[in-house]
């Protein structure tokens, strides 16, 4: 499937074609402003200049000039603002032919989606299929998304989906999305929101529409197997995630982590990369990680724990379950 860079002026759905016009609009408004304005910069400088025996000639007040730069910038700003708000309409209008609802959750630094309150996405365990990073969506489908914040305002952004919205902690708020394609959609947060702002990315994953059924129950099926993951190892490293500080900050689905500082790793297994910088997601770079992460990360309030490395090794053991 094609993965479509984070770019405005390529519209991949409804929503970013009703943007996409208007951003082109104020474009060439910006360009035309900035050649009349440099030209008659450049213009009077060269024309209005002190010569040897000439002094520069003072002008003061004309009326037709203080007229027209008064008068055309209002008409653009109120245009722009017309136009804006006829836009408005469609992108607020969250509700009308929705297929589904899915719950975005941010916090430092990571967005999370909780899928609907639905069978198909009931876990063994009774608790709602989850993933991180990764929005997995059926294309040809409008999808409403509820945003919400743990901990400061971030923004939610796909720019070839469209639309921008805050997530605010203890607030709602909605945006809807609809991939015209199958394809990866890629995006990041909007908000500077502390030092990992930068690696706060999104991946819209748009399914053909009929086999987004199928993900949905390859997905539900490899949490389940996680959640009941075997083997002596795996059983020590989960028992010591859970019983040491890890579980008071990160959430794993099915478990007692239900930690809300760091990100969720519910299904680390499957990421791309590990705090935005380390890839691939493997032992090694998990075990880097955990054993110093002021040095992999300077600043990151993920703690340096003193763990020996037989320790971190059952936890990455533990943690590479998590699919
Ligand atoms: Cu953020």
């Amino acid at each position: 499937m094609p993965i479509q860079p984070p770019w405005t002026t390529d519209p991949a759905g409804p929503v970013a074609r009703e943007i996409a016009p208007l951003y082109w609009i104020m474009f060439a408004a910006a360009v035309i402003v900035l050649i009349v304005v440099d030209g008659g910069l450049i213009y009077a400088g060269i024309r209005f200049r002190e010569r040897p025996g000439v002094p520069a000639k003072q002008f003061h007040g004309n009326n037709l000039l203080e007229l027209a730069w008064t008068v055309i910038p209002t008409l653009m700003v109120v245009t722009f603002s017309v136009l804006s708000f006829q836009r408005l309409l469609v992108l607020n209008d969250v509700n009308t032919g929705t297929a589904m609802t899915i719950t975005v959750i941010a916090r430092q630094w990571q967005f999370s989606y909780r899928y609907p309150n639905e069978p198909q996405y009931k876990l063994a365990d009774g608790s709602i299929l989850t993933t991180a990073t990764d929005l997995h969506i059926p294309a040809n489908t409008k999808i409403k998304l509820d945003i919400t914040s743990q901990d400061v305002i971030h923004a939610f952004y796909i720019p070839p989906l469209g639309g921008q919205k805050d997530a605010v902690p203890g607030r709602t708020t909605t945006l809807w999305i609809e991939a015209d394609h199958p394809g990866t959609y890629k995006g990041q947060c909007a908000e500077f929101c502390g030092s990992g702002h930068a690696d706060m990315l999104i991946n819209v994953v748009a399914h053909p529409k009929d086999q987004y059924a199928a993900w949905v129950a390859s997905a539900v099926k490899s949490a389940n197997e996680a959640a009941a993951a075997g083997g002596p190892q795996v059983a020590a490293g989960r028992q010591l995630f859970l019983s040491l500080p890890c579980a008071g900050c990160h959430t794993i689905a099915g478990t007692s982590a239900q930690g809300k500082v760091g990100p969720e790793l519910t299904h680390i297994a499957s990421l791309d990369s590990i705090v935005g910088i380390l890839k691939p997601v493997n032992a090694q770079n998990l075990h880097t990680w955990i054993k110093d992460p002021q040095k992999v990360k300077p600043g990151t309030i993920m703690p340096t724990l003193g763990l020996d490395d037989a320790t971190i090794d059952k936890i990455v053991t533990y943690l590479l379950t998590l699919k």
